[in-house]
């Protein structure tokens, strides 16, 4: 059986991701970081659990990834973990770049070290374009990355470093660039989550306003389900590459806010109000991905929509709230 080692594993990916290995047949390990609420640690796998096995460790403590890579000898490493808030990485730059882009060093020299034949995935992101536009309105494989957060910066280096030991140590290394992508497992400070589950307490009449930042950016929302099936088609092209994972649609914050709050048969103006404590240093205005590489080559293409991804998200809160 193919052996899958995912860092970042009790993430909103790493759960989606881990499902889909185990129905294709993979043998699947999992790195997860001490969490003081135990639940927490590994609440998104709680169906899953019984049948991976997960190892203590962090990107950050290189005895721990030589450990765990010694006792898995992974074929496919795929690097989910990361401080993946872009706002909350001005706050810990200094954590960021060594979780975002040392620890991706660590990882990838504990790979070539010990299993050099190992492919290797890294979660690369959109954050790191900042604010380059092609003409034609889109990001492509050849923007120009000037990102404009710590988290993004961070990114830059670890796409880099992947590129580097893909064509320096012959590693069979890749990028998937990600585009923003949601779901009901997602954190609820992103915007998608905190605005679904805030419209629907609205809704039930629990809380009665939803504090936002910047509502004038857009971005390009994909679902986690259709994105972690871009990621093993990824890893398993002969050449080992980069590519980039986007819907090609884009929508801002308001046109969020208006599909769930009218979903839910009401109008988002008159509960939103401005925060400037979400606003961030420099904001990344306008994302729409140019996937046209991964339709072609691996003939992936998503499956949901950006309003059916909403309206699973509103069922979701809808059941458990
Ligand atoms: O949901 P967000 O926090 O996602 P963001 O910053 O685009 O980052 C996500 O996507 C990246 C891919 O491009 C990933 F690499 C990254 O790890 C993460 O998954 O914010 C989306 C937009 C921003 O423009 C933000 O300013 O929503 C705006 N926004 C407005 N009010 C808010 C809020 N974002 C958050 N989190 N909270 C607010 O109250």
């Amino acid at each position: 059986m193919t052996k899958a080692l995912i860092t970042g594993i009790s993430g909103q990916d790493g759960s989606y991701l881990t499902e889909y290995l185990l129905e294709l047949g993979y043998d699947v390990y999992g790195i997860v970081r001490r969490h003081s609420v135990a639940e927490n640690q590994s609440a998104r796998l709680v169906d899953t659990n019984h049948k991976i096995k997960t190892f203590y460790g962090d990107l950050t403590d290189e005895l721990s990834l030589y450990r765990i890579v010694e006792e898995v000898k992974p074929d496919e490493v795929y690097n989910l973990a990361a401080m993946s808030h872009v706002r909350i990485s001005t706050d810990m730059p200094a954590f960021t770049i060594k979780t975002n882009s040392l620890g991706v060093l660590n990882m990838l020299e504990v790979v070539r070290t010990i299993v050099p034949n190992a492919k290797f995935y890294q979660a690369s992101s959109s954050e790191m374009f900042g604010n380059s536009i092609e003409p034609g309105g889109m990001q492509t494989l050849t923007t120009p990355m000037h990102p404009v957060s710590p988290y993004g910066c961070s990114k830059v280096l670890a796409y880099n470093l992947v590129r580097h030991y893909r064509n320096g140590f012959k590693m069979h290394a890749c990028n998937g660039i990600l585009f923003n992508h949601e779901s009901p497992r997602r954190g609820t400070n992103f915007v998608t989550n905190k605005v679904v589950k805030t419209a629907v307490q609205i809704k039930k009449g629990v809380v009665d306003q939803l504090e936002l930042g910047n509502m004038d950016s857009c971005r390009d929302w994909g679902h986690s389900y259709d994105y972690v099936r871009g990621m093993h088609k990824i890893i398993n092209h002969e050449v080992p590459d980069d590519f980039i994972i986007a819907t090609g649609d884009t929508y801002s914050v308001r046109d969020m806010c208006d599909h769930v709050f009218a979903r839910l048969d009401m109008d988002y103006k008159d509960y939103v109000v401005q925060n400037p404590k979400y606003m961030r240093p420099e904001e990344l205005k306008y994302l729409r991905g140019d996937s046209s590489k991964i339709r072609k080559t691996l003939g992936w293409e998503p499956t949901y929509t950006f309003a059916s991804m909403l309206d699973e998200m509103i069922e979701y809160w809808m059941e458990r709230l």
